[in-house]
């Protein structure tokens, strides 16, 4: 299973096919749409989210609300395209009044991007660059989301920290699998500890007086899992490799650990290793979680549990020092609406990631072509790592 996005972050639609998913998977587009809504939510969020009500529509592989095994086409209309058809229309010349971007943003694709394609505008570079894209990537991932909650795997996300405002968690790794997901959605922060939600918000109204951007910390953890997806054999196998690579597509991640991640590397390895159990009827366990879920590259069956770095947005309001790509003269970077702070709905994308990533590996241990014959594999496969641990 496979997707592709297409479209500009002001262009009239972002779009999103999907090839490979199984025959007899139910969809629905309400449930596509809720994760839409609740990557467009959150504490910090700019004037774009209030133009934007982002909705799919599937215009190809479904059937009676079940999937055909055939590709599935989605998309997604920008509202704010309105006010962009000139500036950003397909054919035609470019509007004499039309007002090239110059100044490069520090931190965002902008000079990297005109220098590579060889552009004097860039627009070109930044409709696309836009995190407007994740948009399509979740509405994709949407049907990798139910296809895991079919075979019983949940994937959720909370934030961590935003700028210096951090939760404080007593055991972590064990924290994080305890949390209700209605907790974190009701908060618009998607943080569960009412304190530090609060410190949260005043980092984000402290940075908009400033003009400043924040980044931050989340955790996505996939609950559910069977060992063994994944694979241990080659590099391309390797679902810490897979799922990093996953969340590292995300723009502005910065940072991927799972489990203990970067402190696993200060400890002697009996602090860092989960002891081995069995549990007679049911099969192996771990005593812990140190390694979040992931052991020579393939699932544990224990939770798995990533934890990402966000960078701040680098659309400043008080923006850094650039040169104006016209004049060659130093001058201020670009300053476009955007948002102050955008980590809540980064981890809903970091979720879809995830998703996505797991589902595949899923449907490669298990067959592709239809629901009942997938979930008959499963179910032998569970009942075969039982009857091993009696
Ligand atoms: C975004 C839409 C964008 C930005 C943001 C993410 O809308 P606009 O550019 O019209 O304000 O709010 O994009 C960025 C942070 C970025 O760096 O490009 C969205 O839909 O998520």
């Amino acid at each position: 299973m496979r997707y592709m996005t297409a479209g500009e972050s002001h262009g009239p639609q972002l779009t999103a096919i999907i090839d490979g998913v199984p025959a007899g998977l139910r969809i629905s587009e309400e449930s596509i749409n809720a994760d839409l809504g609740r990557r467009q939510a959150g504490y910090g969020r700019g004037g774009r989210m209030a133009i934007e009500q982002d909705r799919v529509t599937i215009t190809s592989g479904v059937r009676f609300g079940r999937t055909l095994g055939t590709p599935i086409a989605l998309t997604i209309q920008n509202r704010d395209w309105e006010h962009w058809t000139d500036c950003m229309a397909a054919f035609g010349d470019a509007p004499a009044d039309l007002q090239r971007e110059v100044t490069p943003r520090p931190g965002h694709a902008d000079l990297v991007g005109v220098l590579k394609i060889d552009s004097d505008d860039c627009r070109d570079v930044l409709e696309r660059a836009s995190a407007r894209e994740t948009a399509a990537r979740v509405a994709a991932a949407g049907v990798a989301r139910e296809f895991l909650a079919e075979l019983g795997v949940e994937v959720f996300s909370y934030v961590l920290s935003i700028g210096s405002a951090k939760m404080h968690e007593a055991d972590p790794l064990r924290d994080a699998v305890e949390y209700k997901p209605l907790e974190i959605e009701i908060s618009d922060v998607r943080c569960p500890n009412d304190a530090a939600a609060d410190a949260m918000r005043a980092e984000i109204d402290k940075a908009r007086e400033l003009g400043e951007s924040l980044g931050g910390t989340f955790r996505v953890v996939a609950r559910g899992l069977v060992p063994g997806l994944g694979g241990y054999a080659s590099a391309d196998e390797r679902m810490t490799a897979r799922i990093g690579a996953a969340l590292f597509s995300i723009p502005a991640i910065k940072g991927v650990e799972f489990g203990l991640g970067f402190e696993a590397a200060r400890l002697p390895g009996s602090e860092v290793h989960d002891p081995i159990q069995l549990v007679p009827g049911s099969g192996f366990t771990r005593a812990s979680n140190n390694a979040g879920g992931l052991e020579g590259g393939m699932t544990t069956g224990m939770p798995l549990i990533a934890t990402c770095a966000m960078k701040p947005i680098p659309t400043l309001m008080t923006p850094l020092e650039t040169v104006n790509l016209d004049t060659l003269e130093p001058a201020e970077a670009s300053k476009e609406r955007s948002d102050v702070c955008a980590v809540p709905a980064c981890a809903v994308v970091a979720e879809s990631e995830m998703a996505f990533a797991l589902a595949q590996a899923y449907l490669e241990k298990f067959g592709h072509d239809n629901m009942a014959d997938i979930k008959a594999n499963l179910a032998a496969y569970r009942q075969r790592l039982k009857t091993a641990a009696k």
